[in-house]
């Protein structure tokens, strides 16, 4: 596969160092062997680039900006070379009736190969007609592109679960990309926005084994999404120990405890965000001293808040017990979570489906 990307801004330069520490980094998150690094470096290095649409619906762009604009300059500069991106409405070129041309010519030549990425979520309600582009509901488009991809990739909580969009009362009935394809692989990358490296990851997954990697039941990767927050948390031996900052400011907080009593939805969030981290720096929120939000969590903006109220049903040491109840924090995170996230989450927070590797991957 290849493809024409004449019409793009973009043209980054790697620098081989730069590639194989991307390499490197995203065989460490995908739990890789070394032994596997020059297969995966391999595919990364073919000439032969995936073409990928990339469609943009109800969303800020933040996934965008992440990835391709990230202080870490060797994964956005990663990704832009090993695919080509034929189709991104943010950063090509054309635009206009030019930009819907090389959509259509895109997704006719390469009919069954070429990757198709959403970003956004996908307003339903009076016939979509609340997410227009070229004149074309996001539904339409979507119902266009999707069955002639070889895979789609709904980057963002908004594409993976209709995000802050279908905060209620979604008033414009949005709905992530598994709502509405069928028939073409879907795999959900989400976050608000997600950790570039978990997209990186599984486009290089994809590339090396031809295969999507395996995921949990609300479609996401389990290489990236496989564990709980609260599992690699570096405050975790606060929280095992009953020390926790009470509010924001107090000693406890600048002492770095656990962050359990000022919101943090760690427990109830599966992410690598403690491993993976965030940019050159390192980083990520409760490193920082802000609680997790459960931003890859599907309703989050309505399961996981009051953002600074206790989760409810956690086992905490120091004396407290189970704290709380349903109807005081995490208003929705039993009572909302059937209707607002639909069947895929209505087998229950906390069952995974888990598999082991398979033997081309070890
Ligand atoms: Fe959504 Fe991504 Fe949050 Fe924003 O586009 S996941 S609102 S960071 O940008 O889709
Ligand atoms: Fe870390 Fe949050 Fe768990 Fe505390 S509750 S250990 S801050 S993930
Ligand atoms: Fe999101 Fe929580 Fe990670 S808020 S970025 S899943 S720490």
């Amino acid at each position: 596969m290849t493809s024409n990307s004449d019409e793009l801004v973009m043209n980054p330069e790697v620098s081989r160092r730069g590639f194989l520490k991307g390499c490197t980094m995203a065989a460490a998150a995908l739990g890789l062997s070394d032994a596997m690094i020059p297969k995966l470096v391999e595919a990364a290095a073919n000439p032969q680039k995936p073409p990928v649409v990339w469609l943009h619906f109800q969303e800020c762009t933040g996934c965008t900006e992440s990835l391709l604009r990230a202080s870490h300059p060797d994964i956005g500069r990663l990704i832009l070379d090993i695919i080509s991106l034929d189709y991104h409405e943010t950063v090509m070129a054309a635009a206009g009736h030019q930009a819907e041309e090389q959509l259509q010519k895109t997704i006719k030549e390469y009919e069954g190969k070429f990757i198709c990425v959403v970003e956004g979520g996908i307003p339903t309600k009076d016939g979509g007609v609340y997410c227009k582009i070229s004149g074309r509901t996001a539904m339409d488009i979507l119902a266009d592109v999707a069955p002639k991809a070889a895979a789609v990739i709904a980057i963002g909580s908004c594409a993976a679960f209709g995000g802050i969009q279908a905060a209620e009362p979604n008033p414009t009935g949005a709905v992530g990309v598994r709502d509405l394809v069928s028939g073409t692989p879907v795999i959900n990358v989400p976050g608000c926005p997600p950790n570039p490296v978990a997209f990186l990851g599984t486009v290089l997954h994809y590339l090396t084994f031809k295969r999507l990697p395996e995921t949990d039941y609300l479609g996401r990767p389990l290489f990236a999404y496989g564990r709980k927050i609260h599992d690699h948390c570096e405050r975790r031996a606060h929280f095992d120990e009953g020390r926790f900052a009470e509010e924001f400011g107090d000693t406890g907080h600048k002492a770095g405890y656990c962050l359990y009593k000022v919101g943090c939805k760690g427990p109830e969030t599966y992410n690598n965000c403690p491993t993976a981290r965030f940019n050159d720096a390192g980083v990520w929120p409760v490193s920082v001293g802000h609680g997790c939000i459960g931003c890859s969590e599907p309703a989050f903006w309505d399961m996981m808040s009051p953002f600074y109220e206790r989760l409810p049903g956690v086992p905490i040491p120091g004396g407290d017990g189970i704290v709380a109840s349903a109807e005081s924090t995490g208003k929705k995170i039993l009572g909302v979570a059937g209707a607002a996230i639909g069947i895929h989450a209505a087998v229950g927070i906390g069952k995974r489906l888990v598999k082991g590797k398979s033997d081309d991957e070890k």
